[in-house]
């Protein structure tokens, strides 16, 4: 049995600490408001992975620059409501390592599929970095790398399944970090998509 540890200072991985039905549920509903979509970037290319948001702010990305916004800028109109069982599982997650009062107002939901990957980055368009990021994988595995204040040499890998919940505190949540490309699953041929929900307090 996998139990919760510290993997890097302040980095919580909480292993099966949801289970995913209800939340693959919600993402299908969330979805038909704000489909996934592949954002234009700074650099004249699309991110990698397609990408939504639910809360009153979604994550976005455009020509000008990386940015939190009240609206989705497909419809112009405001993202998805947070389902109630989104909230109180990222305040639940932050509870059990300590955060104490964490509230989240955005939530941007990645999809990966079989062979795309995250490149090194690091989070910096949150306002208060003293407030932790929770992150919830589902469907195929990942590994995940922890760089630390550069953006390449020896990561830290930690692998993550569906369900695992990390904490993302301190000093952690500035590190630069990465999604290594995804595989296939031999345990369940049939899955094909990785979700990452992330739950951020950006304002
Ligand atoms: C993912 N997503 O698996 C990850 C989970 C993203 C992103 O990285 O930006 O959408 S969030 C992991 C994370 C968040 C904030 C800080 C750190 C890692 N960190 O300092 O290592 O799709
Ligand atoms: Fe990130």
């Amino acid at each position: 049995l996998r139990s919760t540890t510290e993997v890097y200072p302040q980095t919580f991985l909480l292993p099966s600490f949801t289970q995913t039905k209800m939340l693959r549920q919600l993402i299908v509903t969330i979805i038909k408001q704000a489909p996934f979509r592949k954002m234009a970037t700074p650099n004249g290319h699309y991110t990698n992975i397609p990408l939504t948001n639910c809360g009153d702010w979604g994550w976005v990305s455009d020509e000008q620059g990386y940015r939190y916004s009240e609206t989705d800028p497909l419809t112009g109109h405001p993202w998805p409501t947070m389902p109630d069982y989104f909230y109180q599982l990222a305040n639940s997650a932050a509870a059990a390592v300590g955060f104490n009062n964490f509230s989240a107002d955005a939530c941007l939901i990645n999809q990966y599929k079989i062979g795309s990957k995250l490149g090194s980055h690091q989070d910096k368009n949150e306002r208060d970095f003293t407030q932790p990021i929770v992150s919830v994988s589902i469907g195929l595995p990942a590994t995940f790398q922890i760089f630390g204040h550069r953006r390449s040499g020896k990561a830290v890998e930690i692998n993550l399944y569906d369900g695992d919940v990390m904490v993302w505190g301190g000093q952690s949540r500035m590190m630069y970090h990465a999604v290594k490309t995804i595989k296939a699953n031999p345990n369940n041929p049939a899955q094909r998509y990785r979700y990452n929900i992330t739950f951020r307090s950006s304002q």
